[in-house]
């Protein structure tokens, strides 16, 4: 109980210093090295370039895909923050004779989660769905989302650290620097 614990503070803490880096890189406030002229400029630039603020498909794990063994939470947080709408695509491909299978599971929270709990979780998409163009999630909701491969009882996500959580933000009305 007392790791759970460690691990949830850790998450917590993750999420935190996520939420803020990227508030304080992207110049979020009216801090020190902003000014109203700046703000004001951002402001009426805002409908000039719409593409910089369309949803994102976002290939997870990029050119790596979605396999055994890579580090998916230090991907989340390299990749991050993630937005509201963004999709991401999961690819892996069918299993064959030399390949194990992969699969994507949503848990219901941070419990399962950490205890890569497959059992209470949902399956998303199955060994078959990550080919081709791969599977395709939308975050579209404001919650934590907790993702997992859900093969061998948990072993993918335990020990093969298929596994992250994303919390969308909203995208702000103008683009950002
Ligand atoms: C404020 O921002 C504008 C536009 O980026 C810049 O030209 C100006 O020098 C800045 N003023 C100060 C005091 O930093
Ligand atoms: C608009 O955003 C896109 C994508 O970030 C960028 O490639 C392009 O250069 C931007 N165009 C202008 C005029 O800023
Ligand atoms: C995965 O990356 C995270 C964040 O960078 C790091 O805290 C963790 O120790 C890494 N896990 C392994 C097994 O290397
Ligand atoms: C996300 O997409 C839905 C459906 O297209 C739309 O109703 C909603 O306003 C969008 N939300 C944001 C924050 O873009
Ligand atoms: C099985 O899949 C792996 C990876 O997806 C691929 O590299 C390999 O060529 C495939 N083997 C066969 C016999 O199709
Ligand atoms: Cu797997």
């Amino acid at each position: 109980m007392a790791t759970k614990f460690a691990h949830a503070l850790t998450l917590f803490v993750l999420v935190a210093s996520m939420l803020s880096m990227s508030m304080a890189n992207k110049d979020w406030s009216f801090g020190s090295n902003s000014n109203y002229s700046d703000w004001w400029s951002r402001f009426r630039n805002r409908h000039q370039n719409k593409t910089e603020q369309e949803p994102r498909k976002i290939i997870v794990g990029g050119s790596e895909g979605w396999h055994f063994g890579f580090n998916y939470t230090d991907w989340a947080f390299k990749n991050g923050p993630f937005y509201l709408n963004d999709t991401l695509v999961f690819k892996y491909d069918a299993p064959n004779a030399t390949s194990f299978p992969h699969s994507v599971y949503i848990f219901p929270n941070l419990w399962s989660f950490l205890n890569c709990d497959v059992k209470s979780a949902k399956m998303l998409a199955n060994p078959t769905q990550g080919g081709g163009e791969g599977f395709h999630f939308v975050l579209n909701r404001w919650q934590p989302y907790f993702f997992a491969c859900g093969e061998r009882n948990g072993f993918h996500c335990n020990s093969g650290q298929m596994k992250f959580a994303v919390m969308p933000i909203i995208r702000p009305f103008w683009p950002w620097p």
